[in-house]
């Protein structure tokens, strides 16, 4: 089977080691039924989400939210920023609580219960990491990714749902709450709106590999619950700046083929983004375009975040040839201390862009 990236053909060096196999399965330990009914019988619900939320964590955070509310629980969501793109404009009346990350501080107020969802790694729970840790015992969790530690004490994670809100609609009917709960007059802002937020982002609008049957069942029965679907896609995909798409062409310009065609590499470095204009969480969906051609199996991007000091990986990779060979960019970006999915992944790294570049280039096989 031809490996873009041979696990014996390159050595990480120690600042790029993947992080060692943690001793605690991240596996399911509880149901849907028994997470709702810790849900409803609770006072106080604080629900959070990993650091810099997409629109499945957003839509995932709202949805609990939603839900706790519509059966009489006092609920709020508390995410640490930057959100991405125009998420904000669907929290509507849901409270949100924004943290910034500069100047962290701790969800204010007693809560008896936590819900993390979207993720269940302690690396992106940083900020809230010391409220989570004394909230011990209080803490449940929902997440569709394969790897995670043990921040929710009882949790159900299923790898297959193509986002975290396909597996939070189980919690939301076991609790017994219609998806349209939460609708104002225009039908904004309901449980199926936030459930669909978070299902149309992660399937690349059902482009995605894990856009499967069961994704375009959810998607069905949200659509008859009311989503205005092309109003979403609208506020999503066709709402960028002009300096976003400035940025776009200056990743294009940096395209290396690597692998003998078979992967692509693209970088952004400070000065795209100064003299663009364009800001960091404006890179979103970019590591997708050179999957357009038709010989590249696995696209990474690689961005300088000269703000921070570190330099940001992203890997998207498509679905099985016809021979069943695919890249396992949750593999990938493990060896860059990082992870996500089998077909979307990413990682940080503490080194100048252009050792980075090289080390990435040498992982894909080039
Ligand atoms: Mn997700």
């Amino acid at each position: 089977m031809p490996r873009l990236a041979p696990r014996t053909s390159h050595r990480p060096d120690p600042a790029t080691a993947p992080v060692t196999i943690r001793p605690v399965p991240y596996q399911t330990n509880a149901t849907s039924e028994s997470l709702a009914a810790e849900l409803k019988s609770a006072r106080r619900v604080l629900v959070t989400t990993h650091q810099k939320p997409d629109g499945d964590a957003m839509g995932s955070v709202l949805a609990v939210v939603r839900a706790c509310v519509a059966c009489g629980v006092d609920a709020e969501g508390w995410v640490v920023d930057p959100c991405e793109g125009n998420l904000r404009l669907f929290e509507g009346p849901s409270k949100v609580t924004h943290v910034d990350p500069r100047a962290p501080r701790l969800p204010e107020g007693s809560f008896d219960l936590a819900v993390v969802v979207d993720t269940g790694a302690w690396t992106q729970l940083e900020v809230f990491a010391p409220w989570l840790r004394a909230m011990s015992g209080r803490v449940i969790g929902l997440d569709h990714h394969a790897r995670g530690d043990e921040v929710a004490q009882r949790r159900v994670i299923e790898v297959a749902c193509g986002s975290c809100t396909a597996l939070i609609v189980r919690l939301v009917d076991a609790m017994g709450v219609d998806l349209r709960a939460g609708a104002d007059a225009e039908g904004r802002y309901s449980i199926a709106e936030s459930l669909y937020m978070g299902l149309a982002t992660d399937t690349g609008w059902f482009r995605f590999p894990n856009a499967r049957a069961p994704e375009f069942a959810l998607a069905a029965r949200l659509l008859e619950a009311g989503v205005d679907k092309d109003m979403m896609y609208q506020q999503f995909e066709q709402s960028s700046r002009a300096e976003r798409v400035e940025l776009q062409a200056r990743a294009l310009s940096s395209l290396q083929m690597v692998a003998g065609g078979r992967a692509a590499l693209m970088t952004l470095r400070a000065e795209d983004f100064d003299e663009t204009g364009a800001l960091l969480e404006e890179t979103a969906g970019i590591v997708n375009i050179p999957m357009e051609i038709a010989a590249v199996r696995v696209s990474s991007l690689v961005v300088e975040d000269a703000a921070a000091g570190i330099v940001k990986l992203s890997f998207r990779s498509k679905p099985a040839d016809a021979n069943g060979d695919f890249i396992d960019t949750n593999q990938l970006a493990a060896r860059f201390g990082g992870g996500g999915h089998i077909h979307a992944s990413g990682a940080k790294q503490k080194a100048p862009l252009g050792e980075v570049v090289a080390s990435v280039r040498a992982a894909l096989g080039g």
